[in-house]
């Protein structure tokens, strides 16, 4: 049985969508991951806010004592407002899986778009986007054309310090056997996660569940 670096942490629910404490991927051999934070990914549409997606970031076990043993006896507000925090959270040397599920039915071309177009943006803007960068993210966007995405269905993310982005996709929140694809590009892969949690992040609620969850735990 997996059991969390800190054994006090607890599960969030996005509207209705349940993220739980620890996820173990199926057929990985005891591996677990525990959950930083979830929250909403909304836009505002003609002055609504609608909420399309809960989007959660777990991360592999060895990530809490060495993000700990950086950001003890910080507070909240503090790791909020830190850049640096999210930025160890996206550059650390430990595995992340990101679990973005939807509130409302998305269609995958629609759903990539946004998400290609934050990644791209960001890459050229810190200098990071070249050939190999185009070339992935014309693949990220070939492995989410063909999909449809319903309520409570999800994408998972998992990306590997060595830069792998693994994608697969599941009906509900649970993780699923099979892989939709991976990508071998170290830039596009962490700016996955900086879209969601960097300085100009999608999900504000998110970077806020992360640093009060984690601000107490370290
Ligand atoms: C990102 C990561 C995730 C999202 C994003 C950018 C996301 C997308 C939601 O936008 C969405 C909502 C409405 C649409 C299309 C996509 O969760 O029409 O970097």
């Amino acid at each position: 049985m997996a059991t969390a670096p800190v054994s006090s942490l607890t599960g969030v629910t996005v509207e209705f969508l349940e993220f739980p404490a620890i996820v173990t991927p199926p057929a990985s051999s005891g591996k677990s991951y525990f959950l930083g934070g979830a929250g909403v990914r909304g836009l505002t549409i003609n002055g609504q806010f609608i909420k399309f997606t809960g989007i959660g970031v777990y991360l592999e076990d060895k990530a809490f004592p060495s993000l700990a043993s950086k950001w003890n006896g910080k507070t909240q507000d503090e790791l909020f407002n830190s850049i640096d925090f999210f930025r160890d959270i996206i550059k650390g040397p430990y595995e992340k899986l990101i679990r973005g599920s939807k509130i409302l039915p998305l269609e995958g071309a629609e759903y990539v778009r946004k998400v290609s177009e934050n990644c791209v943006s960001h890459m050229k803007a810190v200098g990071t986007y070249g050939e190999a960068e185009a070339e992935a993210v014309e693949k990220f966007i070939q492995i989410f054309k063909p999909h449809n995405f319903p309520i409570g269905s999800s994408v998972f993310y998992l990306q590997s310090p060595s830069g792998t982005l693994t994608i697969s996709f599941s009906d509900d929140g649970t993780l699923p056997e099979s892989v939709a694809g991976a990508i071998e590009n170290k830039a596009l892969s962490e700016t996955v996660l900086e879209t969601m949690i960097g300085e100009h992040a999608v999900s504000p609620a998110l970077k806020q569940n992360l640093a009060s969850r984690l601000a107490p735990l370290f």
